[in-house]
């Protein structure tokens, strides 16, 4: 999958996706990043890429000519015409299927906005969604593109190796993830679940599945809301609330 990004900071996307999993996936080659700033698009003396905007108010607008110039010049190398995402706190959530869908893509083109925004007429002609990471202002759209760039990084099939993968599960079936332990088996007194020593891995991803349920109803219980459950799910549910219950 081929990322481009364009931003004015464009170190700081390029840095935030050097570590880690996606870091070794654009080192494989199997997710491949570009990021253009479009100062590199303005001829002005003092390289203008914002201004005062219209009808006053406080701040700077990004203008549509450099963010214009410089999502040609993306298309123009890729000859396609892919998704453009702007990345603004005015756009829908982000959630794991929209990740999914777009994983699937072979290109994807993310906007990073700074300042107060960008003009209007930019988003209204060249984007085609906007995506929010929530409802907070931040001081720009790079580490909401760098969220985007991880959580599809990771849907791409190789990158996450094949045990990694499997833990994904619990992730993107619309529950909160089990919980996790690791050695050792006591510190400050404090024990792992026996089951999770038994070996038994039937039991095992029994007793995960259940404390996923039982996790997503605790702190979102909305999540299930939209989830119609299986008789199986339904049943752990209940078992997890009768050991809450007499715990
Ligand atoms: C800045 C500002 C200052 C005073 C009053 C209102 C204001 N709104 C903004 C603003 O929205 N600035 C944005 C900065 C313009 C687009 C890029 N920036 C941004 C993106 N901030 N927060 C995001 C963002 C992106 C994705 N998900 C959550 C937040």
């Amino acid at each position: 999958m081929h990322i481009d990004v364009i931003s004015l900071f464009p170190e700081m996307v390029v840095s935030g996706s050097s570590f880690g999993v996606v870091g070794k996936a654009i080192e494989k080659g199997m997710v491949t990043l570009s990021v253009w700033n479009p100062r590199d698009f303005v001829y002005d003396k003092h390289r203008t890429v914002d201004d005062r905007p219209f009808g006053g108010g406080p701040g700077m607008v990004m203008k549509y000519q450099p963010l214009k110039d410089a999502l040609e010049r993306v298309k123009a190398a890729h000859g396609k015409t892919p998704k453009v995402v702007y990345l603004s706190p005015q756009g829908k959530p982000i959630k794991q299927y929209l990740l999914e869908q777009v994983s699937k893509q072979k290109q994807l083109i993310l906007i990073a906005g700074r300042y107060e925004g960008i003009d209007e007429r930019f988003i209204e002609s060249c984007c085609d969604e906007e995506w929010s990471l929530g409802d907070f202002v931040i001081s720009g759209g790079e580490l909401a593109a760098l969220v985007v760039i991880d959580g599809i990084s990771r849907l791409i099939p190789g990158v996450l190796g094949a045990e990694e993968s499997a833990n994904e599960d619990s992730h993107v079936d619309g529950l909160l993830d089990h919980p996790h332990y690791t050695r050792p088996e006591i510190i400050d007194e404090k024990i792992v679940p026996e089951v999770l020593l038994s070996g038994n891995h039937a039991k095992i991803a029994r007793w995960r599945l259940k404390q996923s349920l039982g996790k997503t109803w605790i702190k979102r219980p909305d999540l299930l809301q939209n989830k119609s459950l299986t008789s199986e799910q339904l049943e752990l549910l209940e078992e997890f609330r009768t050991e809450i219950d007499e715990n």
